[in-house]
Order: structure tokens, then C-alpha cells, then sequence
């Protein structure tokens, strides 16, 4: 236990007044005193920073409070170890969970200042590519909710996910700059610098009594310089920490250099230095296997994994007895599985304990999530490449790996195609290290994502692993925070549900279900679907003003929001709107309701495919929304830079959500749940997380088609012909014939042809053909439905009622149960 320290002052000193008359004080007093300007020349800028700065003080009295309650309890914490953080904005989010919006609402409008306008003005902290990167951000909002001691480590990237411009209908990247004006919330924390060490080469030592000793003589040291951005959790009670690491020039390695009068190439080494944390990777695969983005893994892990072994011996000294009790360190998939050969390294070379010491503690200590099978998707390193920048750690995984092939030879003896298989070396011309092996190896626990996923984790991915260590391998199904992804983007659809049940549903989501028995109350239904109209609305608006397209709210909203990706399907949904589009000009009496296509998705930018298909939606876009033959009956809307913000502004909106992937390749998906909390009807194949939501919601209340995993093995097995489908189904013979026309690029003949080729000679790898028929006729039942009002309101009522179980406060207690084993803290 740490000694009792005595601290000069009461924390109470430094608490700050809350009421709306203390508020407008703090914010007025930033903006004079930390922004040097005034209430009458302030634009919104300014008064956003102001306005941070205010609400930035109440968190850092309830952060000190925090971390003195830890400290004082000596409690173990989770390390959430990512190499991505999708915050999004921080403001908004940190007066919710204060409990400050309105009271900062109301001091705001006294200062003749909109809240709405101000919240704008701050740019998303996009740290992340996706799914996997926002999971990280909500489960951090969860944990602080929850009063458990946890800290995410990962990377302070200079610049987060590119800016998405569309360039007549292609995609433009743009750098994305969040810091520019510098963000209001972080805390630079230069105490607590870590050193990395790159390059070099191993010393092997020989002792008096033979003991072996390695030294690593590195290449090149860099500083690793933690900015914390506090997490307040809802309530405010914790405040736990995200701590991202920049990287900076040591300065040590270039004396030589610089002595030798080798100015100028000193400096090439700083901007080297700096160069680690400056951008973060597109997920992409022709980014694949690149030198930099390795570094940055090692990075941030070993920065982490210092400052963690830093905080433990400040309570326990040489003592590591205790470490595994203390630190339970979560992999956010393999990107910082280098962590463990770098723990590895630590607790030999520095710490001089023995490899089976060493050993135990670090499979004590890691777990590890995996979110994809998709094979192109799982890491693997040039052993060549390690050995150049980290010698040390390459010859610690062969003797992980050289251990470990000895209990596989036990359990298997004499089986070498077993061997290779699970080897963390994958043998050819060019050696592989395996990441995904070394992780479940290295680890106590490994997870999917949600249920069909972890099944096939255990069947398809790992099989010989789940025999050899039984139990090892685990579900723990996706969450989101309902804080974010309810009561804040959505606030009047919160208050109305504030009106029906206990107003504690943001921290006990099976609350909602309290709402199922008003599902065929008209004046519920009524009031529900009011506010359903006017999100809608306000999202029409926010169409116009992003592109110049009039959109109608009275029309179904069918949203499909998410990275563009072939196996997603973005173009399964464009061929269905290519289909009715056909059908409404063959027949301009084709019986339907009124929609509203809206995509969202950045595609990665060596990802060609994808590119095209973002091309492709804009231009039938284009063509369709100026049909006047269409009368209205069809509007497509693509959204330019989908991000953390804009999924606010159109989740709330949806009537429709499209979660449409191949059977068997999304893991979980998220976006799903955000939009089914908040009303909206599933349209969605048997993959991820939609078949537990369709186990919640039942089967009345959504929309299910296409092929189930086992199908499609089966007809993958059978030999998939996409000609089959396109020579005996006219709709779609005339659609992917259409796509070589140039009837939506004028003058272009071809312009979209690499879609249909992808379909047919490329062998249409995700099956989008084979699903085609079954999607049109759930959208043929999307159309039944919506026709019936009262019908379609109790579906939404129902959706939202039954979304509990995908708060990720259940992910999180799901994670403390069966793999952290944490207790929380009180926080006074
Ligand atoms: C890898 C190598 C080089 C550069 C980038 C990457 C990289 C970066 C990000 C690879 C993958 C990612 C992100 C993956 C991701 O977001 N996966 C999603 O995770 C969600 C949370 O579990 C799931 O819901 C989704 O199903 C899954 O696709």
C-alpha cells in the first residue's frame, strides 16, 4: 500500500461553482483573461474555446480526485491498449455527462450566445479509421461510468482520419488538421516522458556462471511525450485519463553527428523522430506492412508499458509479485501486440528475471480482442523487418514461438502440418511473424466481438488453439454508449423517454424496455414519431445546406453508413436503387413510398474498388435526383466526410438502417445498434451483432434476407458463378449493362464499368448477385410496412425498447467478469 501523503491543499479549494451565473463567469472570464478578447468581439470560435475552458475546469478538480482515490486504494486497473481512439467532439459530450448542458445552454443564451452554434465549431478528434476505434471511445466512457480504474493508451497523431472532399462525384482526401487552433481539453504532461529505443544491434554477455545476458544496443532513442484528455464518466463522478503519445527528438543520438559538423543531418534525425506520431494509417491494405506504422505500434507500447511499470513501482517498488494483480493490459485487436515481446524484454534484460517468471507474468497480464477473419486483414511483419528495428524482440518471439512448438508437439507429437499452421513464424522465402498467433499465445483470454463472430474465431480462425488451452477463448458481444448515442444526439427523443420511465436509463439501458408497453399507445406512437420527423428535418436542412439536395421528410429515410468496403456492400445497395430507378422508368405508375437513399463512407485511399464505388453512387445520384420522371420518388444523398459528428446529426434521423455485409465477414458492426436505439427498422443478412439484434427485437420488427454463413460456404464450396445470376435474372442483367452505358457519365461510356466487371469476371467475391434477389424482396416488405403508420410506429417504438443489451456498459461488465476481474472505485 502507498504511504498516506499529506497534500497541502484540500482539493475542495479548487472546486469551481457550477450554477449558470458561475458559469457565465468562468466563460467570460476565459475569454478575457486566456483568450484575450471580449464579449463583443468574440466570434463562435472563440466562444467554443471559452466556453471548453469553463467546462474544462470542472473536470480537472473531479480528474485530481479521481486519481487520488486510485492511488490511494492501490486498485487494479485495465490498460486499453489501441492504436486508435475515435473521440469525436469532447465539449458536448463532457456537459452531458457533468450534468451541465442546460445549465451551460442557459448561460450561453444570457450571453446572446447559441449553444448549437458554438458546438460546431469544434472539430471531431478523429484518432480512429472506424468501428474498432470508436468501440475504444465508448468503452472508455463506460469504464468511467462505471467507476473502474482504467486508462486507454494510444497514439497522439498529429493528424487523424483524412477529410473526405468529393470532387465531382470522387473521392478527394484532405488532411485532417484537429489541433490547429489547438484543443482546449488535452493536458501536456512533460514529467512523465519515456524514452524508445529503435535499430542497433544485440549483445550477447556470458556471466561467471554461464548465464547468458542480452543487451541491445539501439540506433536511435526518441522521447515519448503523453497528452492526457480526460474521460468524465456520466454523472461525473470518475474522471478517468486517455494518455496518447507524441514522439519527439531525443537529441542524444545526433551529438556525433552534429560534433562532425553534420548539422543538417541531425536534423534529419528530429524530423524522423517526429515523423512516428504525425499521421494515422488509413486502413489500407496498399499500407500494408509498412515500416513506419510498425514503429508507431512499438511506439506507443512501449511508452505505455513504461509508464505503467512507472505507476507500479511507485506503490511496489522491485517487487513484481504483485504486478499481475495490479495490471490487466487489453489488446485493441493485434496492432499493439508487440506489447507483449516488449514486456517480455523488460522484465528479462532490465529486470533480470528468469523467462518462466517473465513468462507467467505477461500471460497474466494481456488479453486479446479480435475484430475481423478476414485473412488480408490479419497483420503479419517481415521477420526482416523486426530484426532491423527491433533485434531484441525478434529473437524473444523465436523463443516464444520455439517454446511454444514444443507444447504443440506434446499435444500433437510428431504432427509438423500442425506445427506450421499454428507457428508464430509463417516459413517461405520471406519470413512472416504472425501477430494474430502471437496474441492469442501471449494472452490468458482472446475475444470476438459478438456471438457468430467468436464462434467462428473458435471454429474457423483458432481451432487447434481453442484444444490446446479450453476456455481460453471468449464472446464478448459490442456495445456503444447510449450517453453519446441517445441521450445526447438525440434530446428529444430522451426526453420524451425521461416522461415514460425512470430518467436513470443512460446508466441502466434494459430500462428501455419499460417503453415496449407503449408500443400501440397512439398518442405515444404519435409523440415518438413527431420527434422521428423533426431529427428528419432537421437532417433535410443539413442535406441542403452539405449539397444543394431538397430532400422531403415525409419520405423513408434508408440510411447505410460505415467505411466503404467491398464486403459491406455499399453496391448491393446501389444496385437495388439502380432497380427501382429501372422500374419507375418502365413504369411510371410502379407503386411505392417515397425515399430518401443516404450513404455515408470514406473509402481507403489506395482502395480502388471502393473509390469507384463512392464514384458510382454520386453519379446515379446525380442522374436520378434530376430524372423528373422519378417525381421525387427516389432522392440518393451522398454525405461528404462521414465522421463521428455527422453520424450524430443522421442516426437520429433514420428509418432505415442498412447493415447489408456478406454473412460471415463483419464481426459485429456498431452502427447497427446506434441505429436501431434510436428508432430505426434493420434491413440486414445474419452477420455480427444483427442476428442478436434480431434475437432482441424479434422478428416482426425487422428485416432479414440473404444467405446465412453456412449457405454461403456452401455455395463457395459448390463453385460461386456470378454469370449464373446475371444471365437468368433480367432486372440485374440490365442493371450491370447499364453501368457500361454512359447513361449516368454523359460523354463517359465506362466510367462505372469497373463494378460490373468486379461482379462478373472478378467473380464478385462477396456474393452481392447471389443476395441481390432476396434484398429487393425485404425491400418490397420495408415498402409494405411503411405504408401502415401505425404499424411502422410500433416497430421503431420496439427497436428502441429493446436495445438494451447493447449499451457497452454490458460489454464492459461482460469484459470485468470473465477477463479483467476488476472492482470499482469509490470516488468521494
Ligand atoms: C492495419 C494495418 C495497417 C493500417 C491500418 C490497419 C487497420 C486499421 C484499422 C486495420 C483495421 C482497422 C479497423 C478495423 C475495424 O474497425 N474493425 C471493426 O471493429 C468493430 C468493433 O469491434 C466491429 O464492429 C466491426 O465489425 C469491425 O469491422
Amino acid at each position: 500500500m502507498p504511504s498516506t501523503k499529506t497534500t497541502s491543499q484540500s482539493a475542495s479549494l479548487f472546486e469551481l461553482p457550477v450554477d449558470k451565473d458561475g458559469l457565465k463567469q468562468a466563460i467570460l472570464r476565459h475569454l478575457h483573461c486566456t483568450l484575450g478578447t471580449d464579449e463583443n468581439k468574440a466570434n463562435n470560435h472563440a466562444w467554443w474555446k471559452a466556453t471548453s475552458a469553463a467546462i474544462q475546469e470542472q473536470v480537472m478538480a473531479r480528474l485530481s480526485k479521481t486519481q487520488k482515490s486510485h492511488y490511494m486504494n492501490d486498485t487494479r486497473a485495465v490498460h486499453y491498449f489501441s492504436a486508435e481512439f475515435l473521440m469525436g467532439r469532447l465539449m458536448s459530450n463532457n456537459m452531458h455527462n457533468l450534468g451541465l448542458f442546460e445549465t451551460t445552454s442557459q448561460a450561453l443564451q444570457e450571453l446572446g450566445v447559441s449553444l448549437t452554434d458554438v458546438m460546431e465549431e469544434e472539430p471531431d478528434m478523429a484518432l480512429g479509421n472506424g468501428g474498432l476505434g470508436r468501440l475504444a471511445a465508448c468503452f472508455l466512457d463506460s469504464l468511467a461510468t462505471m467507476n473502474l480504474p482504467a486508462i486507454g493508451y494510444g497514439l497522439h497523431y498529429e493528424h487523424g482520419l483524412f477529410r473526405q472532399e468529393i470532387q465531382d462525384g470522387a473521392q478527394i482526401e484532405r488532411p485532417d488538421s484537429w489541433r490547429d487552433y489547438g484543443n482546449p481539453f488535452e493536458i501536456c504532461r512533460p514529467e512523465s516522458i519515456q524514452e524508445v529505443a529503435l535499430y542497433g544491434y544485440v549483445e550477447t554477455k556470458y556471466g561467471e556462471n554461464g548465464d547468458i545476458q542480452k543487451e541491445w544496443h539501439p540506433g536511435l532513442i526518441i522521447k515519448g511525450l503523453p497528452w492526457d484528455i480526460p474521460v468524465v464518466g456520466y454523472g461525473g463522478t470518475t474522471v478517468n485519463v486517455l494518455r496518447l503519445w507524441e514522439s519527439q527528438a531525443s537529441g542524444y543520438f545526433n551529438w556525433d553527428v552534429f560534433n562532425a559538423g553534420g548539422y543538417v543531418d541531425a536534423q534529419r534525425e528530429n524530423v524522423q523522430a517526429e515523423t512516428i506520431s504525425k499521421v494515422l494509417y488509413p486502413n489500407d491494405e496498399t499500407e500494408a506492412g509498412k515500416e513506419l506504422r510498425l514503429i508507431q505500434q512499438y511506439f506507443f507500447c512501449s511508452c505505455s508499458l513504461k509508464d505503467i511499470i512507472r505507476r507500479y513501482k511507485r506503490a511496489h517498488g522491485d517487487d513484481w509479485s504483485r504486478f499481475v494483480d495490479q495490471v490487466a493490459i487489453q489488446l485493441n485487436d493485434t496492432h499493439p501486440a508487440i506489447a507483449i515481446p516488449e514486456l517480455m524484454r523488460i522484465l528479462l534484460d532490465r529486470a533480470s528475471l528468469t523467462w518462466d517468471q517473465a513468462w507467467s507474468i505477461c500471460t497474466q497480464v494481456f488479453a486479446y480482442t479480435n475484430h475481423t477473419l478476414l485473412p488480408e486483414a490479419l497483420e503479419k511483419w517481415p521477420a526482416r523487418m523486426l530484426e532491423k528495428i527491433l533485434p531484441r524482440h525478434l529473437e524473444i518471439i523465436y523463443e516464444i514461438n520455439h517454446r511454444f512448438l514444443q507444447e504443440v508437439e506434446n499435444m500433437w507429437p510428431g504432427d509438423n502440418d500442425k506445427k506450421r499452421k499454428l507457428s508464430i513464424i509463417e516459413e517461405g522465402n520471406d519470413k512472416m511473424v504472425r501477430m494474430g498467433n502471437l496474441s492469442v499465445i501471449g494472452s490468458f483470454a482472446v475475444n470476438g466481438v459478438a456471438e457468430i463472430h467468436s464462434r467462428l474465431v473458435k471454429e474457423n480462425l483458432f481451432p487447434e488453439f481453442e484444444a490446446m488451452w479450453p476456455g481460453k477463448l471468449t464472446n464478448v458481444t459490442n456495445g456503444i454508449t447510449p450517453r453519446r448515442w441517445l441521450k445526447a444526439c438525440n434530446p428529444a427523443l430522451s426526453k420524451l423517454i425521461d416522461s415514460k420511465i425512470d430518467n436513470d436509463w443512460p446508466r441502466h439501458l434494459s430500462k428501455l424496455d419499460g417503453l415496449s408497453k407503449f408500443a400501440d399507445n397512439a398518442k405515444f406512437q404519435k409523440e415518438f414519431m413527431a420527434i422521428k420527423r423533426a431529427n428528419k428535418v432537421a437532417l433535410a436542412e443539413e442535406v441542403k445546406a452539405l449539397t444543394g439536395i431538397e430532400i422531403n421528410p415525409d419520405a423513408l429515410f434508408d440510411i447505410q453508413i460505415k467505411r466503404l468496403h467491398e464486403y459491406k456492400r455499399q453496391h448491393l445497395n446501389l444496385l437495388h436503387i439502380m432497380a427501382l430507378y429501372r422500374r419507375i422508368l418502365e413504369n411510371p405508375n410502379y407503386e411505392m413510398q417515397p425515399r430518401v437513399f443516404l450513404f455515408g463512407a470514406k473509402a481507403a485511399p489506395g482502395y480502388k474498388l471502393a473509390k469507384d464505388i463512392i464514384f458510382a453512387i454520386n453519379k446515379v445520384a446525380d442522374r436520378i435526383n434530376n430524372d423528373p420522371r422519378v417525381n421525387d420518388k427516389i432522392k440518393v444523398v451522398f454525405l461528404p466526410n462521414y465522421r463521428v459528428s455527422l453520424a450524430e446529426k443522421m442516426i437520429p434521423a433514420a428509418d432505415l438502417s442498412e447493415q447489408i455485409s456478406t454473412a460471415g465477414k463483419e464481426a459485429s458492426g456498431t452502427g447497427n445498434m446506434k441505429l436501431a436505439l434510436n428508432g430505426a427498422l434493420t434491413i440486414g443478412t445474419l452477420d455480427g451483432a444483427n442476428i442478436e439484434i434480431a434475437e432482441e427485437v424479434g422478428d416482426e420488427n425487422i428485416f432479414i434476407f440473404g444467405l446465412t454463413v453456412e449457405e454461403v460456404n456452401a455455395l463457395k464450396a459448390k463453385g460461386y458463378n456470378p454469370y449464373d445470376y446475371y444471365y437468368n435474372n433480367r432486372e440485374i442483367k440490365a442493371i450491370l449493362d447499364w453501368l457500361e452505358t454512359d447513361y449516368f457519365t454523359p460523354g463517359k461510356p465506362g466510367a462505372l464499368a469497373s463494378l460490373k466487371h468486379s461482379l462478373l469476371d472478378g467473380g464478385d467475391p462477396y456474393l452481392v448477385l447471389a443476395d441481390f434477389e432476396s434484398y429487393s424482396e425485404a425491400h418490397k416488405q420495408v415498402d409494405v410496412a411503411y405504408q401502415d403508420k401505425t404499424g411502422w410506429a410500433r416497430k421503431a417504438i420496439l427497436n428502441t425498447a429493446k436495445m438494451g443489451k447493447f449499451t457497452s456498459d454490458r460489454s464492459i461488465q461482460d469484459y470485468v467478469d470473465r477477463v479483467w476481474k476488476l472492482r470499482s472505485c469509490h470516488v468521494e
